[in-house]
């Protein structure tokens, strides 16, 4: 993988480009990576197929390589709509594969997952990292506070996932102890796309619910989003099933009536200038996928993310 040259460079695809990537894709087609102190890109992302903290149906597990795999419909394009520079000019991305764990032994993904954030972080990296189930933000998210304190954090979701009861190891708790655990700035966070209910009185975050989303849009989500995270180390966390089941059926807790893909896509593009720290993507079920568009919307969304840091790295340069 390492071997093939970088495949995003340039406004269109050269005529010996494999369209539809090859055997064992990497996101993008990104070198792999597993070494991550000899890595020099700026981004790592990773994939952890862990699915045993699913209340509903299981299967997120098959969701990075479905991901991956997705991101072959992608990579022809040099210079990504409706961006005007090819992503490599400006961020290095690789893939490091996915976090290995006892499959069985919830904690054994816990500490490996941990472990392999904080050195992620530590090699003055970020990481990309796709779920699995919502459970894997938990260990990303105490790597990430060791190193930037109590971050903002911008939820997409049809749930809160701020439960309070539950089990130890559950996809539905992970916003409720992160929050207990002091790894999240509350007074600078925010849930967007929600549809089903939580505890409303007392509830620590600001919340754009879908029906909000859908009445105001886009614009009007990254105005609040603004407002709320100000200049804040800010971290993504992005629930497939933030996205209506019409464009994104592929999940194991679907709700109606959720954000489309374009009004979610803008958000992400929107989010330039805030300072972005990482993302997970998460809850990508490919059994109940139909043409892959669960898993091309999810590329496509974290393919927009990495975009954004290109830009704002782009930005930073500029101005030093
Ligand atoms: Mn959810």
């Amino acid at each position: 993988m390492s071997a093939t040259a970088p495949l995003h460079t340039g406004s269109v695809a050269n005529a010996d480009l494999p369209l539809y990537g090859e055997l064992g894709m990497t996101f993008m087609q990104f070198p792999l990576v597993r070494d991550i102190q000899a890595s020099l890109a700026d981004v790592v992302v990773s994939g952890v197929p862990f699915d045993l903290a699913t209340s509903g149906r299981p299967g997120s597990r098959m969701g990075p390589q479905a991901i991956r795999q997705a991101s072959a419909n992608l990579i022809w394009e040099g210079a990504r709509w409706p961006w005007t520079f090819a992503l490599d000019d400006h961020l290095s991305v690789t893939d490091s594969g996915n976090v290995r764990f006892k499959h069985g032994e919830p904690q054994t993904m816990v500490d490996a997952l941990e472990a392999h954030i904080r050195s992620v972080l530590q090699s003055d990296k970020t990481a990309l990292t796709f779920g699995g189930d919502h459970f894997i933000s938990l260990p990303v998210l105490r790597a990430y506070a060791e190193k930037y304190g109590p971050m903002a954090l911008i939820h997409v979701d049809a749930h809160t996932d701020t439960y309070s009861g539950g089990s130890e190891y559950d996809h539905g708790t992970i916003f409720h102890r992160a929050v207990e655990e002091g790894l999240i700035d509350t007074e600078h966070s925010i849930q967007i796309g929600i549809r089903t209910a939580y505890t409303y009185e007392g509830h620590p975050f600001e919340v754009l619910d879908a029906a909000w989303v859908g009445d105001h849009g886009p614009g009007a989500v990254l105005e609040k989003i603004r407002q709320r995270v100000g200049d804040k180390p800010t971290y993504l966390s992005f629930d497939i099933d933030g996205i209506d089941p019409a464009f994104a059926p592929g999940t194991g807790t679907p709700v109606a009536a959720g954000i489309s893909i374009d009004c979610a896509l803008k958000i992400v593009r929107g989010l330039q200038g805030i300072d972005l720290i990482g993302m997970d993507l998460v809850e990508v079920a490919p059994a109940y996928d139909h043409a892959e568009i669960t898993a091309l919307a999810a590329a496509t969304l974290a393919l927009e993310y990495l975009y954004v840091l290109a830009a704002n790295k782009q930005q930073k340069a500029a101005k030093s």
